[in-house]
């Protein structure tokens, strides 16, 4: 009879053999969504005859969609303005509750006020790329996307792209296919200003990415990351032994290793524009976003450099993000505060060296721990500076813009925040 389970030794070989394909290749998974979008689909990884660049043309303006997308009957859209203090603290409120946990869900992600306001208004940015759902009622934030432009270079093509981040829909309305409409709609308001490719990451297996990276972490507090379970002892390892494996000078080795500052934007542009032409997939950098992205801000991003002692020539430069993660109940700590690799480029000391200062400046203003992809250079510092690699991984996708078969990691040169 219809909806009684077959129970038959078939039908259970069956499901076990779909579960197993699943699990070993999550290519065969269906993708309701993500099939109808202009990404690269699974099915056409073997076709050599695509081209690379845009998968589909761009439609003229007057045919972009004018109004936003329906939500459910509950909810409405709300395009926020982050100068408002209150509706940033609602923000950083949904984030800091809904936001990406660990596979375990031991940790969540913690991204300051001020960290969002950075990341989320470059220069030229647009508001309306800033989108929230609200519970028409309560008027309380429920889901939200965002969009910010960057000129990103793929081979020699430099696109102007929006780069798609802080996709979050509250935890009680999960599974509910708001995503895909908060997709559509950030994509309608992309394209409202004629731009028609994107940039994002994600911790899952979508159709389909252009690399796979892993995060490596350098503990910094070895002693708090193995109480609140981050990391664990090694075998036949003491605390007292562990301590001291990780122990750093209390100030930075290289001379002329000082903090950047504004007078120091133009240099730090043309170390980091010839540095990520190396790259296939970089961002295009200019002084405007040079001053937003790398200026220091304390607890949003920090960036030194070395400055030659006898030419004041500007040689090398190494940057962090900052971006904490609640501890998910532990009656001791209620956060971890880690320290993000962003863009690091040497051309006279060594980058083991460099990233050793960095470490350094990271230790002492406090960090738990400092972690690092696998991208640009990065490999050639990981382990030899005590770094380990973590599980999770972190996928790298392109929205209408193909690059067949993909890259390496090391031929990345975009650090998405
Ligand atoms: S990555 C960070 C994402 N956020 C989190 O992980 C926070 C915690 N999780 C959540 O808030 C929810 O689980 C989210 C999904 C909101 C992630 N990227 O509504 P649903 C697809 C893209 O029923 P929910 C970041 O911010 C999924 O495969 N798609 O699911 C970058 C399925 O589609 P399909 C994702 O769990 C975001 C559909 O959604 C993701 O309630 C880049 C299910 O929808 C994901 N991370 O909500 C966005 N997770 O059936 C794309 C699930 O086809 C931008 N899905 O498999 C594209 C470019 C747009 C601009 C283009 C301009 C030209």
């Amino acid at each position: 009879p219809a909806g009684e389970e077959d129970t038959s030794i078939e039908a259970l070989a069956r499901r076990v053999q779909e579960h197993m394909t699943l699990a070993n290749n999550p290519a065969a998974r269906r993708h309701k969504f993500w099939e109808t979008q202009p990404v690269g689909q699974f099915r056409d990884a073997a076709d050599t005859s695509l081209p690379d660049g845009a998968i589909e043309p761009p439609t003229p303006l007057s045919e972009v969609r004018a109004d936003p997308y329906p939500l459910p009957a509950a909810f409405e859209w709300l395009t926020c303005d982050l100068d408002d203090d209150a509706l940033l603290a609602d923000l950083y409120s949904l984030l800091a509750h809904n936001y990406v946990e660990d596979d375990e869900n031991m940790f969540r992600f913690n991204y300051s006020p001020a960290f969002l306001r950075w990341a989320l208004k470059p220069p030229s940015f647009f508001r309306a790329w800033h989108i929230g759902v609200r519970a028409k009622e309560s008027k309380k934030l429920v889901a939200f996307i965002s969009g910010v432009p960057a000129r990103i270079r793929a081979r020699d093509d430099v696109v102007r792209m929006a780069e798609i981040n802080f996709l979050c829909v509250h935890k009680k309305l999960r599974s509910k296919r708001l995503a895909p409409v908060l997709i559509r709609e950030v994509t309608r308001r992309v394209h409202q200003e004629n731009i028609w490719q994107a940039a994002y990451t994600a911790g899952v297996v979508l159709p389909t990415p252009i690399t796979t990276c892993r995060y490596w972490h350098r503990s910094l507090n070895p002693k708090k990351l193995i109480d609140v379970g981050f990391s664990r002892l090694g075998p036949r390892m003491t605390m007292s032994r562990t301590v001291r494996l990780y122990k750093l000078p209390d100030a930075p080795l290289t001379p002329g290793f000082r903090r950047m500052e504004l007078r120091d934007v133009a240099a730090v542009t043309r170390l980091l524009r010839a540095y990520l032409a190396k790259f296939v997939v970089a961002p295009d950098f200019d002084e405007v976003d040079v001053e937003h992205w790398l200026l220091p801000q304390e607890d949003v991003v920090d960036s030194y450099l070395v400055e030659s002692p006898e030419t004041h020539e500007v040689t090398d430069f190494c940057s962090f993000y900052t971006l904490p993660s609640s501890v998910l109940n532990n009656a001791t700590y209620a956060t971890l505060k880690a320290a993000y690799s962003y863009y690091n480029v040497s051309t006279k000391t060594p980058l083991q060296q460099l990233m050793n200062d960095a470490l350094i400046v990271a230790k002492q203003k406090n960090y738990d721990v400092f972690n690092a992809l696998d991208v640009m250079e990065n490999e050639s510092f990981l382990k030899e500076l005590k770094f380990g690699p973590g599980d999770g991984q972190l996928h790298y996708y392109l929205y209408n813009y193909r690059i067949r078969n993909g890259i390496k990691p090391s031929e990345l040169g975009l650090v998405l925040l």
